[in-house]
């Protein structure tokens, strides 16, 4: 099947890294009764060591002096870089399903949708940084900006992008309306308003579907075009 890379997307507190740590569960166990397939959980930003030192000037408390926003892009797109030369690609040559918290439709919703940053350019930093590796399929938990944020206050201090006003929040969730609409293919909408069972099962689901695909012909595996 060759290594694949699935995102997930969405507004704070949307329950990514919930629904990862339960998909990886779920894929390991599938994995381990049929083939041996790593499967690996990363993000963005700060899935590397040079991206932890950038993740926390990205996203300190905002008590010292203003980051620009286009000093805030060209950052976010150095960790991106980084991340797909140091872990992304090693891990899909290996053949791992890689699950990453957020991608290059992150920096599209916030700086391009939020800040109000080029677009186009936005698209043309990302092509450099990811060297033109996509995702091969994109979930995005689409939960309103108001129930996300209600989730997560009272986590402590809230970071940079955290103390935006509601109504950049709301640009950013509009971003992720129009990419969805824009890549109907690569990007598949889960209501994530829903419990925390209910959205891994959409999830599962999805995914059950897309392995079947990937996996057509190669019968060692867990999920043929029959069902699993
Ligand atoms: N950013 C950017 O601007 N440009 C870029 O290019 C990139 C990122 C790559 C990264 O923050 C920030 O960087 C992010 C975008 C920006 N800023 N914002 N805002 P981060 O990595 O620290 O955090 P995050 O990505 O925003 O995610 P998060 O806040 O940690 O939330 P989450 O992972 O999506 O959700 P969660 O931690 O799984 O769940 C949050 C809470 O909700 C938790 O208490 C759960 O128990 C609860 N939860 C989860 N699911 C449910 C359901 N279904 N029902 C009820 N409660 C739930």
């Amino acid at each position: 099947m060759g290594g694949k890379l699935i995102v997930f997307e969405g507004v704070e507190g949307c329950g990514k890294t919930t629904q990862i740590q339960q998909l990886r569960e779920w894929l390991q166990s599938v994995y381990s009764q049929a083939a041996p397939i790593p499967v690996v959980a990363s993000h963005e930003p700060g899935g590397t060591e040079l991206g932890l030192k950038l993740r926390s000037l990205l996203l300190g408390d905002g008590t010292g002096k203003p980051i620009h926003d286009s000093a805030e892009l060209l950052l976010f797109a150095a960790d991106r870089a980084q991340h797909v030369e140091e872990v992304l690609k090693p891990q899909l040559a290996l053949g791992a399903i890689v699950l990453c918290d957020r991608y290059t439709d992150s920096t599209v919703a916030y700086q391009g949708y939020g800040r109000g940053l080029s677009l186009p350019l936005i698209d043309r930093l990302n092509s450099i940084a990811t060297g033109g590796l996509e995702s091969d399929l994109t979930i995005w938990l689409d939960v309103d900006v108001e129930v996300s944020l209600v989730r997560t206050r009272g986590r402590g201090v809230a970071d940079r992008i955290e103390q935006e006003t509601l109504a950049f929040h709301r640009r950013v969730q509009q971003g992720y309306t129009q990419l969805a609409q824009t890549h109907p293919k690569r990007i598949v909408r889960v209501d994530a308003s829903l419990s925390e069972a209910d959205v891994q099962q959409q999830i599962q689901a999805i995914l059950a579907q897309r392995l079947a695909q990937w996996n057509e012909g190669h019968r060692v595996l867990p999920f043929s075009e029959s069902g699993a």
